[in-house]
């Protein structure tokens, strides 16, 4: 299987994570490719009409996106735990790795909002909501920090991923300051060997 991927990327970064944790990433080759919504990348945009990145080559001739459908995919290929849980936690999780993914989504948009939009055509309202979602996620993520605790699974995955490009694109949001609970959650999921081969560069 090939992963086209960006080290820079949060989603990339959840499968790479969960392919690591699931002894996976052995089967995969990872292809480094730089994406923008501002810059026609056509090899990308061949395999994923969205353009974006992850796209998987699962080696039977499928492209597969996005992240959450590859993570999905890559959890049907391993005999380990299931890091998507069939049982009654199932939607717990889901929804947790959809707030992680909508925390990721607003994130980026207000990346590019403040680091990619020519200056003159920023648009501060924008940019405010965008952050708005961010820190709403956050409270809602603080308040469910007990949900993170348990044997892994994708949601946790998804926040240590979140909060890590928080770490790297927005540093001087300080999201720490507000939130204990996911700050202990992060330190120490940040130890884990799938997150210290994938940081962000
Ligand atoms: O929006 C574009 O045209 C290009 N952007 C991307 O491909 C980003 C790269 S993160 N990926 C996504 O937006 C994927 C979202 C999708 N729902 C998924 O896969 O889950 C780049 C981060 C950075 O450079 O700061």
């Amino acid at each position: 299987m090939q992963l086209i991927y960006a080290a820079a990327s949060p989603f990339a970064r959840k499968v790479r994570v969960l392919a690591h944790e699931t002894s996976l990433l052995e089967r995969i080759e990872l292809l480094d490719t730089a994406v923008l919504p501002t810059t026609l990348n056509e090899r990308v945009n061949a395999l994923n009409p969205l353009g974006k990145i992850p796209v998987l080559l699962n080696g039977e001739g499928e492209a597969l996106y996005d992240s959450r459908v590859i993570c999905e995919y890559l959890d049907t290929l391993h005999q380990g735990q299931k890091l998507l849980p069939e049982g009654a936690s199932r939607w717990q999780v889901l929804r947790l790795a959809a707030l992680a993914d909508g925390l990721m989504d607003a994130a980026l948009l207000a990346r590019y909002e403040r680091g990619v939009r020519p200056e003159q055509l920023r648009w501060a309202a924008w940019l405010d909501g965008q952050l708005g979602k961010v820190q709403r996620a956050l409270a809602e993520l603080e308040r469910q920090a007990a949900q993170l605790q348990g044997p892994l699974d994708l949601a946790q995955i998804g926040v240590a991923c979140a909060l890590g490009y928080l770490d790297f694109r927005f540093a001087d949001l300080d999201w720490r300051a507000a939130h204990p609970r996911l700050t202990a959650f992060q330190q120490a999921f940040a130890l884990r060997a799938s997150m210290q081969a994938s940081e962000p560069v």
